[in-house]
């Protein structure tokens, strides 16, 4: 198939461009490198040498005979190039990873709040505004947040996407319907992913336009079986307070004797799935699409679910790590359960990469070798969820 990734430079398209170029399908990369130069507002780096967009294609090539072009542009606010790629290269699918994805970065101050809507819906809304326009049969296969769901609070299974109601009409009759589950985002940037929720069942409605919307959860892990051939393949690792994510962050702090830096008591409960998985399942996706007037197809994707405060004693026990328990900068549920339906991938056939002793310290170990990259003043969170908040260091609390 023909297949542009937006977004092919991060963290979850890199790999997913390889994985997908490797396995025979002709694949066009769009990104216009907002994160690498996000990198230098913040005056942090990977963790992992990254290397340039050029330079990555060049080795891919040479390592499997392969090409990926690749096209610098801004999908957000270049609608026009967007329009003519999908015109020209009259792509199969579009996988849609183009937008800003750290909550934290998100809720920084105004500036990062109103950048991350305006890139988010306005570069969703362009990529089917243009679909429309071209008048192209194109499957979208966006990557979105199980953050839309608000983590499970009302205590049941979160099903995949819609939720059965039955609502009593005047007369006593029941109707049974299936709605959008209802959305609860805990930061701006999960806000933008509810939003583009809505802009999916418009589109759908209106247009016909084939859409498969997967809600993953916290991808942990850096390296595939296709970024592991060569060091120029490296993916991305992100280790700071604003992009870095818990499990890769424990990782990282085991590795360079820094304390597990858990938020509040750690009683959050999220839905973890490993970045090889994440691959898989993209894959997964593409290959069982929605019908022609279909609604929108929503997949959790999502392998496990896990207590913050259990992975800090998971890697602890691995990796010999002290636990700091610091004020939790954000405003979330200081304990919540998390169940999860994702029957719709199990049933495509995928097998599970879980949570594993063995991958955890491969990544313990990526760590370790690139030690001296890492910048320590950048490790704690400093972005605040509220105004009231101080702009005083996270204060340490004893262990509970
Ligand atoms: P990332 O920031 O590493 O990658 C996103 C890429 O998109 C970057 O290379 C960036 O330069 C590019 N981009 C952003 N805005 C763009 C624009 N307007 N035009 C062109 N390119 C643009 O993020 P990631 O971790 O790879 O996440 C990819 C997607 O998956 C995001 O939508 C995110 O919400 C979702 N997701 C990620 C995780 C995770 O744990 N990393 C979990 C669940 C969902
Ligand atoms: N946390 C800590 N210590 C840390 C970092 C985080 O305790 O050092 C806690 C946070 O307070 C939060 C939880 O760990 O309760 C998860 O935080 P995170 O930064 O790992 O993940 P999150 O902000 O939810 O965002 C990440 C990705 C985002 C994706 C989301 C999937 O950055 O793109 O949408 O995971 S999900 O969490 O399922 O919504």
């Amino acid at each position: 198939m023909k297949i542009i990734v937006l977004g092919g430079d991060g963290f979850c398209g890199w790999p997913t461009a390889l994985h997908l170029s490797k396995t025979g399908h002709d694949v066009v990369i769009v990104d216009n490198l907002s994160r690498r130069n996000i990198d230098n507002e913040l005056e942090v780096t990977s963790l992992t040498p990254i290397s340039p967009m050029s330079v990555r294609l060049r080795a891919w090539k040479e390592l499997t005979g392969k090409t990926i072009q690749f096209f610098n542009f801004d999908i957000a606010h270049e609608y026009d190039q967007l329009l003519k790629l999908f015109v020209d290269y009259q792509p199969d699918v579009v996988v849609h990873f183009a937008e800003q994805r750290a909550a934290p970065y998100s809720m920084k101050s105004p500036k990062h709040k109103r950048y991350t809507v305006d890139n988010n819906l306005n570069g969703t809304n362009n990529v089917l505004c243009a679909i429309v326009e071209s008048g192209l049969d194109i499957h979208v296969v966006h990557l979105g947040t199980m953050g839309v769901y608000g983590y499970g609070t009302a205590g049941m299974k979160i099903p995949e996407g819609y939720l059965d109601v039955q609502v009593v009409t005047e007369e006593g009759k029941v109707i049974e319907k299936q709605i959008l589950h209802p959305a609860n985002p805990g930061s701006i940037y999960h806000m933008t992913k509810t939003q583009d929720q809505l802009f999916f069942a418009y589109y759908n409605k209106n247009d016909q336009v084939r859409v498969t919307d997967l809600h993953q959860g916290i991808v942990w892990g850096t390296n595939t079986a296709e970024t592991a051939m060569d060091e120029r393949l490296i993916n991305r690792f992100d280790y700071d307070g604003d992009y870095g994510t818990v499990l890769n962050r424990f990782l990282m702090q085991a590795a360079v004797g820094h304390p597990l830096t858990v938020h509040g008591t750690g009683g959050q409960t999220r839905a973890f799935i490993h970045i090889q998985d994440t691959v898989r399942c993209v894959e997964l996706a593409i290959s069982n699409p929605p019908a022609k007037g279909e609604r929108v197809k929503i997949l959790n994707q999502m392998t496990e679910t896990h207590r913050v405060r259990d992975l800090a004693q998971m890697v602890a026990n691995i990796a010999g790590a002290e636990i700091q328990y610091l004020e939790n900068p954000r405003n979330e549920a200081a304990e919540n359960e998390l169940y999860v339906d994702n029957q719709c991938f199990l049933d495509m056939g995928l097998e599970p990469t879980k949570l594993d002793k063995g991958l955890m310290l491969e990544v313990t170990e990526i760590a370790k070798k690139y030690v001296d990259r890492c910048d320590r003043s950048r490790i704690l969170c400093t972005s605040k969820w509220n105004q009231s908040a101080t702009a005083e260091p996270l204060k340490v609390h004893a262990k509970v």
